[in-house]
């Protein structure tokens, strides 16, 4: 075995407090990924745009398999352009994205863009099985796309748990409009995420065994902007681990307002985020501005996967340093038992940064996280986060559907989720929109595609889900914002009086948390027809079935012609396939396998 001592390059200057010391390293030549480390760019303010809008912006994505430590234990990392968090993309309302992406991850994968509407481009949202054939290893595929909203998005691979694996990134739109726009000097973002050590596919291998009996894989680390401080206790001997990684730090100028846009881009965890001394006044949920009132300056903010918030930070407290709290909720979590993958990681589930004013010095800080008072496992709450102008609901439902989130055993004895009782598999090489497109009926799809159809143009859509299940599962609407007019305790149908429902001006999100034993009611207006993935955003769950497909209008989106390239990438899929020698040496073709053996048995 042979160690090296290692000196840290570009530490910050708050970090200098930290004694950085000597790092283990073993060198592996059996292992031929490259080792990189790059800057993140989450720790400066966005750069400003300089064209003018409407503009073409284009980007390039390259996908590949590097060697990171984020935590400071160095493992593979699916990313993009050899960064994890993959790098920025913004633009402003009304411009058009074209991102080509080149996939030189050796899986197949797809990029969702979380959040965009993609309207009348339904086969650029990146979900395969759904909206298009997976891009296999060695081919480049382009999105091209008009964005005609605003506010605090992500992107991450929908291809199995490719995300969890480190394949997300931000994006930013801009809204010229922006009623907030001169209450802030700095535009910053955020992201919270667990962090797994083991690469996902085969702890998805385990997840999904005959006859487990435990729960999601436990993480090993909390990050804030794709940074963890591990402590190394579960290292295995011979690990690259580097306990003195520099806390995720962020610079403000007291005096000055900052705009911090939080992203959740966890695999599985609840975050609450705050900053020490600091109340943040929430301006954007999910790319909604919020009404201007007083409730909506908090001090805590929960936040489940996939979900976003910006905020407001008033710079106006005596210069030093103050922590950043990015605390995993464990209550949100179901027990540790040890028949649960991985349940004895020594996750530290309070993870820190530092909000540095300019001029504090190189002290640790010493203030006391505000005390938590939201209640558990539920969103921000409504009075926080009311649209800024009121957008009532639609009050005339056309289309009503009622989705039991349930849980079962397969035959094989196989835990899988499932909306009224079944539990979605994709068939990734004949997705669904080009199915429609060939005037195939979803009401003839296997029971197995969880498809839901509706077809009247700008209909208004309502979908009750009811979780009578021991677990939280945050939902997530593709194509859409929704309304949510009502939820609650109770997951039967008898719980919800529909005198309380609230059309007035009720919370508009895209991701919303159904609590354990609890409802929500949603709606949103069929106004962009194509094929929609609706969601548990928890990856564990994806993968046990919890997804549904909302085939929206139909007949209009059979008409619509499809770009050749989408069409192309079945056939260069199928293609891949055949001659893909390793089919059934890889643990993520192992997983397609798997998924595939699901079909045969339900
Ligand atoms: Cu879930």
């Amino acid at each position: 075995m042979k160690f090296k001592i290692f000196s840290i390059l570009g530490i910050t200057l708050l970090c200098c407090f930290l004694a950085v010391t000597a790092t283990l390293i073993e060198s592996d030549k059996s292992n031929k990924l490259e080792s990189r480390s790059t800057k993140s760019y989450l720790f400066d303010p966005l750069p400003k745009l300089t064209e003018s809008s409407p503009a073409t912006r284009y980007y390039h994505l390259e996908l590949k398999v590097v060697k990171l430590s984020p935590d400071g234990y160095e493992r593979p990392v699916w990313s993009v352009n050899d960064q994890y968090p993959g790098p920025l993309i913004q633009c402003n309302k009304g411009d058009r994205l074209v991102i080509n992406v080149t996939n030189n991850s050796e899986d197949p994968a797809t990029i969702h863009w979380h959040g965009i509407f993609q309207h009348n481009t339904n086969w650029y949202d990146g979900v395969p099985g759904q909206t298009q054939c997976p891009i296999p290893n060695r081919v480049s595929f382009t999105y091209n796309y008009t964005v005609d909203q605003f506010g605090t998005f992500w992107y991450h691979s929908h291809f199995l748990a490719q995300y969890v694996d480190g394949l997300v990134g931000v994006l930013i739109v801009h809204d010229p409009d922006d009623p907030y726009r001169n209450s802030y000097h700095e535009d910053y973002v955020i992201t919270v995420s667990d962090w797994y050590h083991s690469p996902t596919a085969p702890l998805l291998v385990q997840r999904l065994a005959p006859h487990y009996t435990g729960f999601n894989p436990y993480p090993d680390s909390a990050l804030i902007s794709g940074v963890g401080q591990y402590n190394c206790s579960g290292a295995p001997a011979g690990y690259y681990c580097n306990r003195n990684v520099p806390p995720p730090t962020y610079n403000v100028n007291k005096g000055k307002k900052y705009r911090f846009r939080i992203i959740n881009t966890s695999a599985y965890v609840t975050f609450t985020f705050s900053i020490d001394n600091h109340p943040l006044k929430v301006i954007e949920v999910e790319g909604t501005h919020v009404k201007n009132v007083s409730a909506a300056t908090v001090t805590v903010i929960p936040i489940h996967v996939a979900q976003r918030y910006s905020v407001i930070l008033d710079a106006n407290q005596p210069v030093d340093n103050y922590y950043i709290r990015a605390s995993i909720i464990d209550s949100c979590l179901p027990p540790r038992t040890n028949d649960t993958i991985n349940y004895n990681s020594s996750i530290n589930f309070n993870a820190t940064g530092i909000l540095h004013y300019q001029g504090a010095g190189s002290k640790k800080p010493t203030s006391t996280a505000y005390p938590f008072t939201i209640p558990l496992c539920q969103d921000l709450n409504a009075s926080a986060i009311r649209p800024y102008k009121d957008s009532p609901a639609p009050s005339n439902v056309t289309n009503d559907f009622v989705f039991n989130i349930t849980f079962a055993r397969n035959d094989d004895d196989v835990g899988l989720l499932g909306i009224n009782n079944s539990s979605f598999v994709p068939v990734f090489n004949n997705p669904t929109n080009l199915r429609i497109m060939l005037q195939e009926n979803f009401t003839d799809f296997d029971k197995n595609q969880n498809a839901y159809g509706y077809d009247i143009p700008n209909g208004c859509v309502q979908i009750t889900l009811l979780n009578n299940q021991p677990a939280n599962h945050p939902f997530h609407l593709h194509g859409h914002t929704f309304w949510i007019v009502a939820s609650g305790l109770g997951a039967f149908l008898s719980n919800i009086s529909t005198s309380e429902y609230n059309l007035k001006n009720p919370v508009i999100r895209d991701t919303i948390i159904i609590p354990e034993f609890s409802h929500a009611v949603i709606r949103y207006l069929a106004d962009n027809p194509g094929v929609w993935a609706f969601h548990c955003h928890i990856e564990w769950h994806v993968e046990m079935g919890l997804v549904a497909q909302l085939i929206e209008r139909p007949t209009e989106f059979s008409n619509r012609t499809l770009p050749e390239d989408v069409r192309a990438l079945c056939l260069q899929y199928d293609s891949y396939y055949k001659n893909h020698k390793r089919l059934t040496t890889l643990p993520r073709d192992s997983m397609v396998k798997r998924l595939r053996m699901f079909k045969k048995v339900k």
